[in-house]
């Protein structure tokens, strides 16, 4: 039916063709000659246009969408999948159900900044001699010539938003400028849209940032130094004097509205996107400033756990990833869409971590350390991945990945692999989120926590720190703000042999040397008994030492 249709059209426009051609008085050869050569060329274009939409269709159809949800300070014990009791996450144990779960994930370094340096460019933030949260008026400190997890998938066509906390810095002034353009930042990093808090929770400044401006930024109403800024009082939220100003920019940012904000953006820009013909697959690095102190869930989550504001902050997380997982299933797109839940470092024992402890909640588990430190707390932290089709569903990996590896996973799943650049420190992954490898895929692991002096690698099981304690928080006493260390075991009760009485002992030994498949929670340190295994560890650190190069140290150390 449909052929003789195109038949019977196909008479008509010739006959009125040939009308045209005696009306115009063209002679039938030259007519019929131009006539061809129209027609070859309009088959050519046909033929280039159905080839290019073939393959872009092919390419596109055989990408799937990524969202990576970075949560703030959520520990290894923080979760109902990886063994916590006193808070219920059903949306995230269920996303680890239909996925995997990794059970020797880390953290490029122990602390905030350094570790998402780490994150977005597949490098170990030692390369640039970087080890602490950096303050708010830091330049961008990633160099935007450097390869990104976003540049790897928007060069492969993907549609890219960063949407959540950055705290990697703005622009490329000695200070950042908030009454001036932030630029550059995650725009010029290879993310499409930026919508997030700027720094981080507990400092200012207290906005929100849209691509390059502050939302509600009013040049007559400027950002002002040494001015109190109109913002809600939160415990351990600080620095409020110190940078006002912007007003209306200021009231616009409520503490206890951020996650809803987040996950309400987050949501808009997947459907946005989704809803673009396209078809363009999607990358989504979502960072959550759950669980990051204050604790301000939304009124809903307060008193809903049974560990105070720290579990309620947890239930507002696990709140948020169900309504983007829910999303994603109103829009028929779980199925081609790979989520990966993770952390930026271990819990941290401040108040509320504290509270919590004392409540029977144990943020990292039974690992010995918290946030900042050496020891496993502060870096091994949970990892979930999911894929319908493509990894095996309620499975677990004991393989050792670290949050590097992702610039070189990606770039895997996107069909062009890395090459061999030394200016990263990536190893693809994907075989151990898709399959089963039967050894370790990695050689070595070099984790940075907040002390330079305290570098950690980990070969094998083996896990060596270059010198006494955890190298992390220095405070000393219950109920302080950054309580860490040999101290803080006075409030876990977990048992290091270098340490006695929340002190290390005069005579321990003067670095650290664990055995991780017979000691997890590093109870005792073999360093004196295994002299050839910490020499090889110390000459692997020391290469890795050298390759800090020219940079200053960036980012505020705890060093009292
Ligand atoms: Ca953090």
């Amino acid at each position: 039916m449909r052929d003789q249709l195109g038949i019977d059209k196909l008479i008509k426009i010739i006959n009125s063709m040939e009308q045209y051609r005696k009306q115009s008085l063209i002679k039938r050869s030259v007519f019929y000659h131009g006539l061809s050569i129209l027609f070859i060329a309009a088959l050519l274009l046909s033929f280039c246009k159905t080839k290019t939409n073939l393959d872009a269709s092919v390419d596109k159809n055989s990408l799937p969408n990524i969202i990576l949800i970075n949560a703030d300070d959520l520990g290894y014990g923080d979760l109902g999948c990886y063994g916590a009791n006193k808070v219920k996450t059903p949306s995230i144990d269920g996303l680890a159900r239909q996925g995997r779960m990794f059970t020797d994930a880390h953290t490029a370094a122990a602390v905030c900044s350094p570790s998402r340096y780490g994150l977005i460019t597949g490098q170990y933030p030692l390369r640039r001699n970087f080890w602490g949260p950096i303050p708010f008026e830091t330049p961008l400190t990633i160099d935007t010539t450097h390869l990104t997890i976003s540049k790897v998938l928007k060069q492969a066509g993907y549609s890219t938003a960063c949407i959540g906390k950055w705290h990697l810095g703005f622009s490329d002034q000695e200070k950042t400028d908030f009454n001036k353009p932030l630029k550059p930042g995650p725009l010029e990093l290879g993310f499409d849209y930026y919508f997030g808090i700027p720094q981080v929770n507990s400092g200012p400044p207290f906005v929100y940032v849209e691509n390059h401006s502050v939302v509600g930024y009013d040049p007559e109403d400027p950002f002002v130094h040494g001015e109190r800024s109109v913002t809600q009082e939160w415990p351990a939220k600080g620095w409020q004097a110190k940078f006002g100003g912007a007003k209306k920019a200021h009231t616009l940012y409520k503490d206890d509205e951020i996650g809803t904000t987040l996950k309400n953006k987050a949501i808009e820009w997947i459907k946005q996107i989704n809803s673009n013909k396209e078809g363009n697959p999607f990358f989504l690095y979502m960072a959550t400033t759950n669980i990051h102190h204050p604790f301000t869930p939304a009124p809903q989550f307060v008193g809903s756990s049974e560990c105070g504001r720290y579990g309620d902050f947890i239930h507002e997380l696990d709140w948020m990833v169900g309504e983007v997982l829910s999303a994603l299933d109103e829009m028929d797109i779980s199925e081609n869409t790979l989520v990966i839940f993770t952390s930026d470092n271990g819990g941290m024992l401040n108040q509320g971590g504290q509270d919590a402890w004392k409540a029977g909640h144990h943020l990292n588990g039974k690992l010995l350390g918290a946030k900042f430190g050496a020891w496993e707390g502060g870096h091994r932290v949970p990892f979930i991945a999911r894929w319908p089709g493509k990894i095996p569903v309620n499975s677990k990996s004991n393989q050792l990945i670290s949050h590097v590896d992702l610039l070189a996973t990606f770039a895997n799943i996107v069909g062009k692999p890395l090459g061999n650049d030394e200016n990263h420190d990536s190893v693809d992954q994907l075989e151990s989120l898709t399959g089963n490898p039967n050894s370790m895929i990695r050689d070595h692991l070099i984790i940075s926590p907040n002390w330079p002096s305290h570098l950690v690698v980990r070969k094998g099981n083996w896990v060596y720190i270059d010198a006494q304690d955890e190298g992390g928080f220095r405070g000393t006493k219950m109920g302080e703000h950054t309580l860490g260390g040999a101290a803080a075991l006075k409030l876990t009760g977990y048992v290091n042999s270098d340490v006695e009485e929340g002190r290390i002992r005069k005579d321990a030994p003067p670095a650290q040397l664990y055995n991780l498949s017979s000691d997890l929670n590093q109870t005792t340190n073999v360093y004196k008994e295994n002299p050839d295994i910490v020499n090889d560890l110390q000459g692997l650190l020391k290469t890795y030492r050298e390759k800090v190069g020219d940079f200053s140290e960036l980012g505020w150390i705890d060093r009292r």
